[in-house]
């Protein structure tokens, strides 16, 4: 197809790691710093994974014959390097700059080269796309695009280009244009997601690339917040679109390692015998990481086989509760004991007939039924059969919605909420009180009170705007028994976010791989390497008991109250951990451990030295500030 062949585009997106927003638009489409000093030294602050949407886009739109450039590690780069990129790459044909945000894209430097494109080149037309539209629209942008957007984005750029957008099913809130593609320009299911890396790209051969097999879930599990779930027909890619992705990949850039953003991999079993019989034909063994549903391994036993011919060994299960009544009252209904018995043949059976296998085992603190009591046991379970995969924990979070003003009905079909965010009641939570509020629209940094105490903006909501400010409110709880998120809070002070640590976090992988020195294999955690790998995770990922407690300790929380006068409460950097970046309140993490003269950075290249740790670490991080700056010079003289 060749009727994009006059128009070319830029998409910016990465992952960037959890750092607070640097900048928000105002009303009136200023852009405000909310930070002094923006870090100098973002190369940390990226996670290597590529922008799997902003890849995915583009190679859609360049197969209907367009000139579009994937732009990764947004985060890291400063105001000068993107005017530099701009202006090497504008021509006559730019018809559009994108920013794609699949989780925060708040960097102070990107902002203000949008609004210097803006100002520069008003002709151009700047589009955000996103799963999570709430990420997006603190942003002036000229649209808006919710969810799968490769058809709204060919709409889009096709009526651009005609002059003719109006022509657009689009929501209109304040002067914002939103296209939503849960409802328009469907892109789910879809038979091709194949992603067709340039040159220009510079994949190297270690890097771990992201890739679908399908897009939804045939599950609905009462606190998943998902976008597209109970999916009832087929809606997994075609076997020939996965083959040329896989093959053109190994022979273009030597990949074999991908991480499947699947919300289920398997979620049925004829899917996953189909894509065997590809992998199969490849000249080489692929690995793939992803989330998986452990109750059905755990249910079906002859299936196994099947995982070793995919690769597919290093897995992220959903598991949320290892207590029966509550996993059923969530919609994993199997019971316990069966399905923890499986897990545990199933990892036998792998590291029996395979090279690797990491299993990550993800809980959530206070499902109904749940009491601490029950946590205890789970976790004594873990620490008994699971100490040699990886487990990690999270307070529940409920988020109640509130609809209310002329864009209500907009903020309703937008908002993508569980279950149980949608009927606590109907859960048998009791909701307790209010912990904070934000906007879905529009920056809620500026009606932060903690945060932005100071700031002559605070609290401002112009006058005819009300309606634009949609919210929602996170909100403490009690559940069906008694357990209420404060126990849930404590509990998991007490005995950490991560329970077990024998091997990495499922998605974790990719950053190491940099190492040349360090296998696929090796993120068991199993090999020679394993302290050279948590030496470079600054034992973040390590449980450590004794620390944990001591840490615990240290914070004992008094009851966080309400005050207000003030419209915030008091007490709250006790009970939780104010991120100094941003002033947001999160869940309190140990500091990551001190590992020297613990031991355990003894290793160097093969050989063990007392105090080898320090350089160890440093030599990894100077390799990942190389390679993203060398990506980065690269790029601009591609
Ligand atoms: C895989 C995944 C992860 C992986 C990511 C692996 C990786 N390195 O990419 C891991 C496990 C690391 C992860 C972590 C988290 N995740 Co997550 N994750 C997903 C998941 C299941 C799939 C994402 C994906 O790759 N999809 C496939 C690609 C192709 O889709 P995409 O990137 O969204 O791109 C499409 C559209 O967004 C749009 N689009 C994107 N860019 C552009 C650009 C233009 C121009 C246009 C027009 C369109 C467009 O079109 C694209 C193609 O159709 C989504 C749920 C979902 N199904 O979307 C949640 C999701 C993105 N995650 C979510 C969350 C909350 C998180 C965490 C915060 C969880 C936590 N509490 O820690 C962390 C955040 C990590 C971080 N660094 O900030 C939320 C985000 C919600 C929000 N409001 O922010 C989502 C939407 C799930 C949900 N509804 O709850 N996640
Ligand atoms: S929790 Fe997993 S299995 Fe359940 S609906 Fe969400 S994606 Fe599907």
């Amino acid at each position: 197809m060749t009727y994009l062949n006059d128009v070319h585009g830029i998409i910016i997106g990465g992952v960037q790691a959890y750092v607070g927003d640097e900048c928000v638009h105002d009303y009136n489409g200023n852009l405000i710093q909310l930070i002094d000093n923006p870090p100098q030294d973002r190369e940390h602050l990226v996670n290597i994974p590529r922008a799997h949407g902003a890849h995915k886009v583009a190679s859609f739109l360049r197969e209907c014959g367009a000139d579009v450039e994937v732009i990764d590690y947004a985060f890291a780069w400063h105001l000068e390097e993107w005017k530099d990129l701009w202006k090497s790459r504008y021509n006559s044909k730019t018809l559009f700059l994108c920013i794609s945000a699949a989780f925060r894209q708040s960097s102070l430097f990107l902002w203000q080269f949008v609004g210097w494109v803006k100002n520069n080149y008003p002709h151009i037309t700047i589009i955000g796309g996103t799963q999570s539209i709430d990420k997006l629209l603190p942003y002036k942008l000229d649209w808006y695009v919710f969810g799968y957007g490769e058809y709204a984005m060919l709409e889009l750029i096709k009526n651009i280009k005609d002059g003719t957008p109006g022509k657009m099913e689009y929501y209109e809130v304040g002067d914002r244009k939103i296209i939503n593609c849960q409802e328009h320009y469907k892109a789910f299911p879809k038979k091709s997601m194949k992603i067709s890396y340039e040159n220009r790209d510079f994949i190297k051969d270690w890097e771990i690339l992201p890739m679908e097999w399908s897009r939804g879930c045939i599950f609905r599990c009462a606190f998943c917040t998902y976008p597209t779930l109970g999916v009832r027909d087929d809606h997994s890619r075609d076997e020939n679109d996965l083959y040329e992705e896989m093959i053109e990949n190994y022979e273009r850039w030597g990949t074999k390692h991908y991480a499947l953003s699947d919300e289920t991999v398997n979620d049925y079993h004829k899917k996953l015998e189909r894509y065997a019989k590809v992998i199969k034909k490849l000249p080489f063994k692929p690995r793939f990481g992803g989330y998986c549903r452990g109750d059905i391994i755990a249910a079906t036993d002859k299936h196994w086989d099947t995982y070793i011919e995919l690769g597919f060994t290093n897995h992220f299960y959903g598991i949320e509760s290892l207590h029966h009544p509550s996993a059923k009252a969530v919609g994993k209904g199997m019971d316990s004991g069966r399905l923890k018995e499986g897990l545990l043949k199933f990892k036998e059976y792998i590291m029996k007939n395979h090279d690797f296998y990491a299993g990550h085992i993800s809980l959530i603190a206070g499902l109904p039924h749940e009491t601490e009591k029950t946590l205890d046991e789970g976790n004594a379970w873990l620490k008994k059969y699971w100490k040699d995969n990886f487990t990690a924990i999270g307070i529940l979070s409920i988020n109640l919605p509130l609809y209310v003003g002329k864009y209500a009905h907009v903020a309703k079909k937008l908002a993508t909420i569980s279950l149980i965010d949608d009927n606590p009641e109907s859960y048998g939570y009791k909701i307790d009180g209010e912990i904070r509020k934000s906007g879905l629209w529009i920056t809620d940094k500026m009606s932060n009170q903690e945060y932005m105490k100071d700031h002559p903006l605070n609290h401002q909501i112009q006058k005819g705007k009300e309606d634009e400010v949609s919210k929602r409110v996170q909100v403490s709880w009690t559940n069906n028994v008694g357990l209420t998120m404060k126990d849930g809070m404590e509990w998991l002070k007490k005995n950490g976010s991560v329970l077990t640590s024998g091997t990495l976090p499922t998605w974790s992988l990719a950053e190491y791989l940099i190492d040349p020195s360090l296998k696929y294999t090796d993120m068991m955690l199993k090999s020679d390497k394993r302290d050279r790998i948590m030496t470079y995770n600054d034992g973040r990922y390590m449980e450590d008991e004794n620390l944990m407690t001591n840490y615990a300790k240290q914070i004992d929380p008094k009851e966080p109250l309400w005050d207000k006068g003030k419209d915030s409460w008091s007490n709250l950097n006790k009970w939780f951990w104010k991120e100094p970046h941003t002033g947001a309140y999160v869940v309190p993490r140990p500091p990551p451990l001190d590992l020297r003269g613990r031991g355990a950075l003894a290793e160097n290249e093969g050989t063990i030295f007392t105090s080898a740790g320090f350089n160890t670490a440093i030599t990894f991080k100077q390799r990942k500030k190389n390679y993203i700056n060398d990506y980065i010079r690269n790029k601009i003289n591609a």
